[in-house]
């Protein structure tokens, strides 16, 4: 809200308030009724300062001082902040691409949610970032992840980095299993950021791609 918006309007019921206590006799009565509209303003001003929260289905994480940004190599070995997706609403799912479950299922839900979409597709950035940097190699992403989409873009760092964003993102991460063929138990989970680059949502994966479909269109139109 606007606090001069807000300074202004409130400012002319005390100014009545003295006015009417210069008129002696109904002196109480004018300062309580001049409180009364004083508060009726302050109420007015109050509502319709307060924009009124869009209706998500994913939980809503707005101003969340995690998952604020990442730093990672794209497929095509580009380095990758949030800000190169400006201007698009840009979903973020974190997985490895051996997972046999959760994230194939999960990276073909955003697809469908996006051909839900249309056209406004295109103002939606998708984003795989590996949680197994060891077997998820800049080669491997860059077929595994457009085969979802064309459009989605595979994210990886090395093991470090890997672990930084892990904890800026709050997320589980744990290998099970010896030898090559170990799994991961990991949190499962979108991040969606609006346009302007700010976390917004918090997706659970078996929402479905209507429901985020409809939270893209929301945040597309602004909410
Ligand atoms: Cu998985």
């Amino acid at each position: 809200m606007n606090p001069y918006a807000a300074g202004r309007v409130g400012s002319p019921p005390a100014d009545a308030s003295r006015a009417a206590g210069e008129q002696g006799g109904s002196h109480t009565l004018a300062r309580g009724f001049a409180a009364l509209l004083l508060a009726a303003v302050l109420l007015t001003v109050l509502t319709a300062c307060a924009p009124q929260p869009a209706a998500f289905n994913a939980t809503n994480i707005t101003g969340a001082t995690f998952a604020r940004d990442f730093r990672l190599t794209d497929h095509t070995g580009q380095t990758r902040t949030l800000a190169d997706y400006r201007g698009k609403a840009v979903l973020v799912f974190f997985g490895y691409t051996f997972c046999p479950d959760v994230c194939p299922t999960t990276m073909g839900e955003v697809s469908a949610a996006l051909k839900r979409l249309g056209d406004d597709a295109g103002r939606v950035q998708v984003l795989f970032v590996t949680l197994d940097p060891e077997r998820d190699t800049q080669d491997l992403l860059s077929r595994y992840v457009p085969g979802f989409d064309p459009r989605f873009v595979g994210l990886r760092g090395d093991r470090a980095t890997t672990e930084a964003t892990v904890k800026e993102y709050r997320l589980v991460a744990q290998r099970v299993g010896e030898g090559p063929n170990y799994t991961l138990d990991h949190t499962a989970g979108l991040y969606v950021y609006d346009p302007a680059g700010r976390v917004r949502l918090f997706a659970a994966t078996a929402a479905g791609p209507d429901k985020l479909a409809a939270d893209l269109r929301t945040l597309l139109d602004g909410g």
